[in-house]
């Protein structure tokens, strides 16, 4: 059934970006079962500094993170959207539940089997925990979620995955946030913070090629899930970043004169030579930026936890108003 709605949604999505100008795909159909591995073999590898910095900020400071939760709560829910893996989540949730705190953990993902291999390994690791998964698009989610009130809710949205968001898109999602967050709730969002352009642009521009073969899994994707018959070899990866605007954009450029057919949109899409399709928005922050966000959206920045390298900031934020 959910795996139907997004499928068509995948098509309808697909047939739109394709038949923009300038093309584009959106970033969210990466995470299929393949490209969820493949994002998996991105966050090991020395260059995607992200996912080291922001679990040496869980690692070293969960105790300090942990208490900033509980100022002034007594229990809470814990959704974290866009769990994936929980590797740095669970080094919270360890502590919470050595804490003997209560509290019930809800992850959110858009992969079903993300979100299945999540709660198999905290039911082995962490058995006392209390889980309550869900699978779907976080907008989608969200709005579910708004059923259950009364208890209190911290909210997680880690790992930068804010940084897909145009600045429209930001302040949908924060606006809903904000909607689904009563008075006293808590945010925590992770932030990729501006730093070196060699530094971002090695993180997605790497030399083992995950972050090409991530692109081309989107394609990939659209051949089996849509029947298309894109040529992969017929496709490179270009990414850039702009140290004014924060913002890393990556690109699959047509190599060659080319039409692709997608079977179930039963729609032909002509790519000219060196034509673009933009597959990704991976935008960095500063603090001042993250501020005038909270403000703007309800909440008072309660902390700013940082990496020793200044590279990444989890961001705590209260609902006030
Ligand atoms: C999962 C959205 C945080 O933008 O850094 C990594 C995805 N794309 N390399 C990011 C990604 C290419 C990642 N987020």
């Amino acid at each position: 059934m959910e795996q139907k709605i997004l499928l068509s949604e995948l098509a309808a999505d697909t047939l739109r970006g394709l038949s923009a100008k300038p093309k584009f795909l959106l970033s969210k159909y990466f995470y299929d079962d393949i490209g969820s591995g493949i994002f998996q073999n991105i966050m090991q590898m020395p260059e995607y500094y992200l996912t080291d910095c922001e679990l040496e900020i869980f690692a070293h400071q969960k105790e300090q993170i942990i208490d900033a939760f509980l100022k002034d709560l007594l229990g809470f829910e814990l959704i974290e959207l866009g769990s994936g893996d929980g590797m740095k989540t669970k080094i919270l949730l360890n502590s919470l539940v050595n804490r003997a705190l209560s509290f019930k953990y809800i992850p959110i993902d858009i992969s079903r089997k993300a979100n299945n291999e999540l709660v198999g390994s905290l039911a082995r690791e962490i058995p006392l925990l209390k889980v309550n998964a869900q699978t779907g698009d976080f907008f989608r989610v969200m709005k579910q979620l708004n059923g259950f009130s009364g208890i209190r809710k911290v909210i997680l949205f880690l790992g930068s995955n804010i940084g897909n968001f145009s600045n429209e898109e930001v302040n949908l999602f924060l606006g809903q946030l904000s909607e689904l967050a009563h008075y006293g709730d808590k945010v925590m969002i992770g932030f990729d913070l501006k730093k070196s352009p060699q530094i971002i642009l090695k993180a997605y521009d790497d030399p083992h090629n995950h972050t090409r073969n991530f692109n081309l899994n989107h394609l990939a994707r659209l051949n089996r899930e849509l029947g298309a018959d894109f040529n992969l070899d017929n496709f490179e990866q270009h990414t850039e970043y702009n140290p004014q605007t924060g913002e890393v954009k990556s690109f699959l450029v047509s190599k060659k004169d080319q039409l692709v057919h997608v079977e179930s949109l039963e729609e032909r899409f002509h790519f000219k030579q060196w034509e673009t399709i933009f597959m990704e928005l991976s935008r960095k922050f500063d603090l001042e930026t993250i501020e005038t966000l909270a403000e703007n959206h309800g909440f008072r920045v309660e902390k700013h936890f940082t990496d020793s390298w200044n590279y990444f900031v989890d961001s705590l934020w209260t609902k006030i108003r």
